[in-house]
């Protein structure tokens, strides 16, 4: 990447002919996907403008989401993701969904811990006065691509240490028994706020599926309340109809 062509003519603002130097970066290649940006200030120096400038055309850079700001390590050149189709009719797990492409899941912990359920959990996972609610919840990758958020609430009854789940929830219920065998799911359209998008490395304001899933087992008893957020661009929910009768 060479910020000097910038300098070679063109037409209008600097940071406009800085963010254009940029994009074909990324067009041609000199900046691949997931690549580091140089820091603000290298960039400056090169170009032979001020920091303003330079965080001007990355900001415009960040909101088209063709680059990304991480925390605390930098900004990124933003990778395409590929849309992953997910059938509405199969109460499968994330780490399921994922192998079967052919793809590798993982988590990146948020927080997992034993709480006194909240009036909503106690309701809908029909909690007795006094049980305990385990709290999960993980930012889920597939290679090396944040897809989702999620927060899910089990039954202490049925998981009474998180700290036993390490990478699938359901493989972890399975093996306790209680894997759920049903489930209600309700989609709707949302934009991510600041820490979301963050985590996910969307711009602010992107769009998202909010999802809320509550699982059975058999006998009827709630075991999961889960709320997910998942990337609007990376997820196509396909059902398959039939004629009522
Ligand atoms: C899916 C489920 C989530 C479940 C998780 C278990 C949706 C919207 N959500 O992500 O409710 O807790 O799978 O995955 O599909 P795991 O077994 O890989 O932890």
């Amino acid at each position: 990447f060479s910020p000097e062509r910038l300098l070679a003519g063109g037409t209008g603002p600097l940071y406009v002919k800085l963010r254009r130097a940029l994009e074909d970066a990324v067009k041609v290649g000199t900046l691949k996907h997931g690549d580091a940006l140089p820091p603000e200030r290298d960039i400056a120096e090169y170009a032979a403008v001020s920091r303003v400038t330079v965080r001007k055309a990355i900001d415009d850079l960040v909101a088209e989401g063709i680059l990304v700001r991480r925390h605390g390590s930098g900004t990124f050149v933003a990778k395409p993701v590929s849309k992953v189709e997910q059938r509405l009719s199969q109460l499968t797990s994330f780490t399921e969904d994922m192998a079967r492409r052919g793809m590798t899941a993982r988590s990146e912990w948020l927080h997992k811990g034993v709480h006194t359920p909240s009036p909503d959990e106690m309701m809908i996972l029909g909690l007795a006065a006094g049980t305990k609610v385990s709290r999960l919840s993980r930012l889920r990758i597939a290679d090396d691509q944040p897809l989702a958020i999620e927060h899910a609430s089990v039954s202490g009854e049925f998981l009474p240490d998180p700290s036993t789940v390490t990478a699938s929830l359901y493989a972890e219920l399975e093996k306790r028994q209680v894997r759920p065998v049903r489930a209600v799911q309700r989609i709707s359209a949302t934009n991510m706020k600041e820490a979301d998008a963050g985590l996910l490395g969307v711009p602010v304001g992107a769009a998202g599926l909010s999802i809320e899933r509550i699982s059975y087992l058999g006998s009827g008893r709630a075991v999961e309340f889960t709320r997910s957020l998942y990337r609007g661009d990376a997820y196509d929910f396909v059902a398959e109809l039939t004629i009522g009768s």
